[in-house]
């Protein structure tokens, strides 16, 4: 048993999150810290919503709210998804907290301490008539690159060049919309990046041959295009304000730091959070603070996250110059498209968390996105592949086998586990292909390999459907009733199997499927090879009952609603 501390990246808190956000970092993260679980590991799994910084601003006045209002519903309405995902966070937490606040000032003035802080006069544009600097997205205009007009002071969306707002052509202001802009002198707070670049390249060095290569190959070209210091504070009324005891005049003029300062951060302030709720029971130190080898730390995050994680954030720990836990392995993700383009928040094209939930359970979105996460490569969602999947994989195959076993034997036996005769040559033969897939499933689990994982899992379905196909209890009953009567028993010692190991997929669905049998005493948190090849945990006799059908199978009609509904390859 080991110590597990998970993080996935923190969703940011402007608005609900679609599928790509999903399946590149909470989802894995769940399906992981699920499955470790299981095994017996000490797992602590936390997330948290990213609240601070000028898009959380700019949508707070876009509904008229004040911007810590907007913030504490939008994260309930965020939580009540994942919720709804079946997200089992050990915490939730938002980097808006007292907590992270006083982390976050903690780590600015070790670094100032160190030398890694430095006051510096920078050039930004200012808003007489919002009376105001105007910080990233607080300024949009035209992109001296590509032309586009509507560029954002932080970023191109259209062709994804990283901008500083005084690069805006034809400048105006996102609040008041006010073109009357000047560039004046102010003063802010630079990480000295520069001076870490050594110490993070050897400590990428250790880490990243254990890295998968998207993570890896990611931290590579940052280090080599060399790290740059970088202002970590902003002019907003919404952030981590700088602390006062260490740069009076900085606070008085009311500096926050900037939002992917504090974000990071958010994971120590989230933990805390989590410790706060219950302080005699908890300890969030003992997942961060000189720990080294005894806690092991993953991380979930899609690429664009990959350089804040492997060596912004590593290098603001190392600065701090005290043993807080550096991440071990860091589990980067591709693109999920929607029909080959992007997925996008702000053109609202995709389908949304909360939109998915209104159609179809969440172990139908489950399954279905790690069985495609865009791990090795971008994916495609389609809702041809999805209706697809759902139906071959999870309605046929899975769905289909627990409810014609469960219901024939019902019908010939009753509704008792029945007796029938010895295992033979065919439950042999099916009891070592259970065992040698569980065991596939496993090492993939272990790697952090998901579609494999999932590929795993889905062949654990399929050699309980060859089994009973090739067993054919309804012919068999004609002529060798114990022969059936073994058939059944098997298959339903197959369904609790995969009750077991499936849950980190399909949690609702399994718990269906275990409690279909009134074990009197069903503590199986996982199968060992010995119990996968015997089948035998559910005991002759075991009383049952046949669930409702697992998953509906989509119709064509279905398949048609839901491409007029979101779009389909027009997108
Ligand atoms: N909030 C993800 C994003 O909005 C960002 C992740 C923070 S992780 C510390 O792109
Ligand atoms: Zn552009």
């Amino acid at each position: 048993m080991a110590r597990h501390l998970i993080t996935s990246a923190l969703p940011y808190i402007n608005g609900i999150k679609h599928l790509g956000n999903m399946v590149g970092s909470m989802l894995p993260a769940d399906v992981y810290s699920r499955y470790l679980r299981q095994r017996g590991h000490d797992v602590l799994y936390i997330c948290a919503t990213d609240e601070h910084g000028t898009p959380a601003e700019l949508a707070a006045k876009e509904r008229g709210l004040a911007v810590d209002e907007f913030c504490a519903q939008a994260h309930d309405a965020q939580k009540a998804v994942y919720d709804g995902f079946a997200l089992a966070f050990d915490y939730f937490g938002r980097s808006s907290s007292a907590e992270n606040r006083d982390i976050t000032q903690h780590f600015a003035r070790k670094l100032n301490e160190n030398g890694f802080i430095e006051e510096r006069a920078i050039r930004q544009v200012y808003s007489p008539a919002d009376g105001r600097f105007l910080p990233d997205r607080y300024v949009e205009g035209t992109c001296p690159h590509c032309g586009y007009d509507k560029a954002r002071g932080d970023q191109c969306e259209n062709c994804t060049r990283v901008l500083d707002p005084t690069d805006l052509i034809n400048p105006r202001s996102a609040i008041s919309g006010s073109t009357d802009l000047e560039v004046r002198e102010t003063k802010h707070l630079f990480l000295l990046q520069s001076k870490l670049q050594h110490e993070v390249e050897q400590w990428v060095a250790r880490h990243e041959d254990d890295w998968p290569q998207l993570a890896s190959s990611i931290a590579r070209k940052w280090l080599n295009e060399g790290l740059h210091d970088r202002a970590i504070t902003r002019d907003l009324d919404w952030g981590v304000p700088v602390p006062a005891d260490t740069w009076p005049e900085l606070a008085a003029e009311g500096k926050v730091f900037y939002v992917w300062f504090d974000a990071p951060i958010e994971y120590i302030g989230a933990t805390k959070e989590w410790a706060d709720q219950d302080p005699e029971n908890r300890d969030w130190k003992s997942w961060w603070y000189d720990v080294d080898t005894e806690v092991r730390y993953t991380e979930f995050m899609a690429k664009d996250n990959v350089p804040f994680h492997t060596v912004m954030f590593p290098a603001t720990e190392l600065g701090v110059r005290e043993p807080w836990k550096k991440v071990d392995y860091v589990k980067a993700f591709n693109w999920l498209t929607y029909y080959g383009g992007k997925f996008s928040t702000s053109q609202k094209r995709g389908v949304f968390t909360d939109q998915a939930l209104d159609i179809l359970p969440a172990d139908y979105w489950r399954y279905f996105l790690i069985a495609n996460a865009p791990e090795s490569d971008d994916s495609s969602f389609t809702w041809e592949h999805f209706t697809a999947t759902v139906n071959k994989d999870l309605a046929d195959t899975l769905g289909n086998f627990v409810n014609r076993v469960l219901s024939f034997s019902r019908k010939r036996f009753g509704d008792e586990v029945p007796a029938g005769g010895e295992p033979g040559e065919a439950e042999a033969k099916l009891g070592e292909e259970i065992a040698r897939l569980l065991a596939e499933y496993e090492a993939q689990m272990e790697a952090l390999q998901f579609r494999k994982a999932a590929a795993a899992l889905r062949a654990l379905w399929s050699a309980g459907n060859s089994y009973l196909e090739e067993k054919a209890p309804w012919l068999e009953i004609k002529t060798d009733k114990d022969g059936a009567a073994l058939t059944l028993r098997t298959a339903m010692n197959l369904i609790h199997l995969y009750a077991v190991v499936s849950e980190p997929f399909i949690p609702a669905t399994a718990k269906t499927m275990r409690e279909a049998f009134s074990l009197a005493d069903d503590t199986a948190t996982w199968a060992t090879a010995a119990e996968a090849k015997s089948l035998s945990s559910v005991p002759v006799g075991t009383p049952f009952t046949v669930p409702p059908v697992l998953f509906a199978k989509l119709t064509d009609e279905d398949l048609e609603n839901y491409k007029e509904r979101f779009g389909g390859d027009e997108g």
